[in-house]
C-alpha cells in the first residue's frame, strides 16, 4: 500500500522510472533489478491491457519496484480497473479540459475528495489484508494518500489551465508529455525553442508553487540527467524497448567490425 515514490518525493528525494511499453512481467522485474525507482505500463500507446498489466504489478511488487500505468483515456473502467489490480499511479494522457480533472478525481479517489467505487479486490488483499485492518474509512483514507493522479500535460488546453489544475485536491502531480506537447504548439520536437522551454518552466514552477510532484518525460540519458539538474522531481526514462535496441545496435556496430 505504501507508495515509495511519493514517500521520496515528500522527503525531497528525485525518482527516477521508465515506460514499459514490451508488457511483460519478465521485463518488468528486470527494472526493478536494474533499481529503477518505478515503471509505468502503456497502454495508451501500446498493444495491450489489463491483464499484461496485472502480471506486471504482481512482478513490480516480488522486485520492489513501484508500479504506475498510463491509461488510454478517462473513464470509469480505466481507472477504476487500473487501481483495483494494484496500480499505484496513473499517468493520465491528452487533457484538454477542467472537467477531465473533475472525473479522473471522481473516478480515482475514494469519498470525500472524489467518488471511486470500492470492492474488497487486490489492491486490499481482498479485504484480508493488513492494510484493512483499521476497517474501511481508515483504508480508503490512506488509499487516497497513497495512489497518485497524474494528468499529463501535453496539450496548449492543459498548460493554459495549469496553475488551477495543480491546485485541485486529488491532483498528486502533472507528467509533462514533451513530445506531444511540443506538437500542439506547433513546435514539433522543438525542445529548444523558447516558448517550448517557458512552457516546462511554466508547469515546473506550477507544481513546485503547489507541492505537487513534477516528473517529465526524457528520451535519452543528456536529457535525463538536465531536466534533475532543472529541479523535477522525477524523470520517466526512455522505455524499455527504446533501451533494448539501444544496446544491442551498440554491440551490434562494435561486433561488426569483425564479421
Ligand atoms: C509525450 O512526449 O508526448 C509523452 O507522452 C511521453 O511519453
Ligand atoms: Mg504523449
Amino acid at each position: 500500500m505504501s507508495n515509495p515514490v511519493m514517500k521520496k518525493f515528500f522527503s525531497n528525494k528525485r525518482t527516477i522510472g521508465t515506460f514499459l511499453n514490451y508488457g511483460s512481467p519478465a521485463v518488468a522485474e528486470t527494472l526493478g533489478i536494474a533499481g529503477l525507482d518505478y515503471f509505468i505500463v502503456d497502454t495508451e500507446h501500446s498493444p495491450f491491457g489489463l491483464n499484461e498489466t496485472l502480471q506486471c504489478v504482481r512482478s513490480a511488487q516480488i522486485y520492489g519496484i513501484t508500479p504506475f500505468a498510463r491509461i488510454p483515456g478517462i473513464d470509469r473502467e480505466n481507472v477504476l480497473k487500473m487501481l483495483d489490480i494494484g496500480v499505484q499511479g496513473l499517468i493520465v494522457p491528452g487533457i484538454r479540459h477542467m472537467e477531465e480533472i473533475d472525473l479522473l478525481i471522481e473516478f480515482g479517489k475514494y469519498t470525500p475528495i472524489g467518488k471511486r467505487g470500492f470492492c474488497p479486490t487486490r489492491c486490499c488483499d481482498y479485504g484480508y489484508g493488513a492494510v484493512f485492518s483499521n476497517g474501511i474509512q481508515s483504508y480508503t483514507a490512506e488509499c487516497n494518500q497513497q495512489t497518485m493522479l497524474i494528468p499529463q500535460c501535453e496539450t496548449v488546453e492543459c498548460l493554459d489551465m495549469i496553475e488551477d489544475i495543480v491546485q485541485k485536491e486529488g491532483v498528486d502531480g502533472i507528467f509533462i508529455g514533451p513530445f506531444d506537447l511540443s506538437l500542439d504548439m506547433g513546435i514539433p520536437a522543438q525542445f529548444e525553442d523558447i516558448r517550448f522551454r517557458n512552457a516546462i518552466e511554466r508547469v515546473l514552477h506550477a507544481c513546485k508553487a503547489a507541492h505537487k510532484w513534477s516528473c517529465i518525460f526524457a528520451p535519452d540519458r543528456n536529457t535525463a540527467q538536465s531536466r534533475l539538474v532543472q529541479g523535477f522531481d522525477s524523470v520517466t526514462y526512455t522505455a524499455d524497448l527504446n533501451r533494448l535496441v539501444d544496446a544491442f545496435k551498440t554491440d551490434v556496430e562494435i561486433l561488426k567490425q569483425f564479421t
